[in-house]
């Protein structure tokens, strides 16, 4: 079979291109451990109120006996409950939300906090922050007319002690 020159160089390229690729997603899943939110953690969406931890009184920042932080919040159409929270930085920190109603999406930029809001679904982001400052918090998920103004802010301070 005859194959002509210049095909078997965009073969190879393609072949390379692919190696680039697949070497770089698998690079970054190991070495940097990137991957998908695994955290599967079913609750009623319908029902989020009635919980403990996802009642309206209970949302917040809550510091943990280890020293860790939980931060637990509500992404509804079409903003982020409580609208703004404060973290240490440098400090372990579990970030929890749940969506009494459509996917929402969150993302912190400067951070690598980035995740889907999924109805029924728990999702959990472990992080430590280390720059301070305030930063916004917003849906990257299109989830309605209002979603361009759903965004929240996380404010990051200093370490204390
Ligand atoms: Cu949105």
């Amino acid at each position: 079979m005859h194959v002509d020159p210049l095909e078997k160089i965009w073969i190879g390229v393609i072949i390379l291109l692919t190696a680039v690729m697949l070497g770089s997603i698998f690079y970054t899943a190991f070495a940097g451990s990137v991957h998908p939110p695994s955290n599967v953690e079913v609750i009623d969406s319908t029902a989020l109120h009635l919980t403990d931890e996802f009642a309206e009184d209970n949302l917040g920042v809550r510091e943990n006996p280890d020293g860790s932080v939980t931060v637990t919040m509500v992404a509804t159409r079409y903003g982020f409950h409580p609208q703004h929270v404060e973290v240490p930085a440098r400090t372990p920190v579990t970030f929890r939300f749940a969506t009494p109603d459509v996917l929402h999406g969150l993302h912190i930029p400067t951070t690598n906090v980035d995740t889907m809001v999924v109805p029924g679904y728990v999702s959990e982001v472990n992080t430590e922050l280390q720059s301070t400052g305030t930063f916004p918090m917003y849906c990257n998920e299109y989830c309605g007319v209002g979603h361009h103004s759903m965004w929240s802010r996380v404010t990051i301070v200093p370490k204390q002690g």
